[in-house]
């Protein structure tokens, strides 16, 4: 046990450009906007958070707009000048503004950050990680055949083990094959964002007979029923990204078979308290989880490895190195993938920082609660 004391608090709005726009069916996205967090103890410890909503709501229903209010306005409150024993405490008291999980989410991790800085053990080992290197893998949204198949070439170069596509009802089926006979020794996930309805079951299907590893997030996230049913005819595993928003949704997806993955983002569950829930629930359960990613700069990643340790994770995240989006990551050190691997820090904490002088770069505005000098400066 450890006593936290959050004695100040800063949050950040930035917004910086992607190297070129990352396309979905559902949204296009240039600028990768975000709120970072950074809570003081005391003893001048500093916990790291970032929050993973997007401006608008395509993936989840909150922004960056409404992340900031319920974080400004409502969550802050439940931090600075509070105590605490351990991360989980925090969500016992966040309990009481519902939804919201990726503004809780950046709160609930600069508190996880803290408490293993003053448990002096890196993150992944302190929530029992087995692992220090990271299987990484990388999103290509791109239709193209001929540029996919040069991306695909690139990324399988630089090392990384594992591609995954984005497919809509438009996407070419025999296009995706050849490309995925072309590389066998790549594993392919196809990620639908929810492009699937009861009218395109027989297109989802034709995808069934193509070397996929999995299907991720075919249907909506409510269609938690037509997935089972659909699941139960195809032999490719769905893995569940927008449908596993919490432990319970985790447990549903167990209990209905409406997928046999899951995607484990701990922002869209409300941080890696939650998500520690689901790692045990999948233990239970034997159902393999892997993690995803939503663009996110180098705190949110460094969190998202550090749960990749955990024996649980069966298969390659979403683990692309700081330059595969941005030109500059907003975090210290940025994330580096080498030979498809990320290694994990063996430094107390999830082992990144945010870099201010970066991020002077790219701020649209800041809040600060009791401001504190820094330590060492
Ligand atoms: O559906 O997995 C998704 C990005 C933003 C929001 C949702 C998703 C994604 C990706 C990219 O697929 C994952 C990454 O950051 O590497
Ligand atoms: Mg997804």
């Amino acid at each position: 046990m450890a006593t936290i004391q959050i004695i100040s608090a800063k949050m950040y709005h930035v917004r910086v450009p992607l190297k070129r726009p990352f396309s979905t069916h559902l949204q296009s996205v240039e600028e990768r906007e975000s709120i970072l967090i950074e809570l003081m103890d005391v003893d001048g410890t500093i916990g790291v958070g970032e929050c993973v909503a997007f401006t608008s709501p395509w993936y989840t229903e909150e922004t960056v707009t409404t992340a900031w209010h319920a974080i400004e306005q409502w969550l802050m409150p439940l931090v600075v000048n509070q105590t605490f024993s351990h991360p989980n405490d925090l969500d016992v008291v966040m309990s009481t503004v519902k939804g919201n999980r990726m503004a809780k989410a950046s709160l609930n991790h600069a508190l996880w950050d803290i408490y293993s800085k003053k448990m002096n053990q890196p993150l992944w080992k302190l929530i029992g990680g087995v692992r220090r290197d990271i299987a990484a893998g990388v999103v290509i949204a791109e239709n193209n055949f001929t540029n996919l198949v040069k991306e695909v070439e690139k990324v399988a170069a630089d090392g990384y083990k594992r591609v995954k596509l984005k497919i809509s009802t438009t996407s070419n089926v025999a296009e995706l094959k050849e490309i995925i006979n072309r590389f066998p020794h790549l594993q392919f996930f196809a990620d639908a964002n929810g492009a699937f309805s009861k009218d395109s079951i027989h297109i989802l299907q034709q995808y069934d007979e193509i070397g996929l590893t999995l299907i991720e997030q075919p249907f909506g996230d409510e269609e938690n029923l037509l997935s089972a049913q659909v699941q139960a005819t195809m032999k490719t595993p769905f893995a569940l990204d927008e449908s596993i928003a919490s432990y319970s949704d985790a447990k549903q997806m167990c209990q209905e078979q409406s997928g046999k993955i899951i995607v484990l983002k701990q922002g869209r569950v409300g941080g890696l308290s939650e998500a520690l829930k689901i790692h045990h629930l999948a233990m239970e359960e034997n159902i393999p989880l892997w993690v995803g990613g939503m663009i996110e700069f180098g705190v949110s990643k460094a969190f998202n490895a550090a749960f990749a340790s955990l024996s649980s994770v069966k298969y390659p995240g979403d683990f692309s190195s700081a330059d595969y989006f941005f030109e500059q990551d907003l975090a210290s050190p940025p994330v580096q993938v080498q030979n498809g691997f990320f290694s994990l820090t063996n430094e107390p904490g999830v082992g990144v920082l945010w870099n201010h002088d970066i991020i002077e770069q790219f701020l649209i505005k800041k809040r600060v609660w009791n401001e504190k000098p820094r330590k060492g400066t």
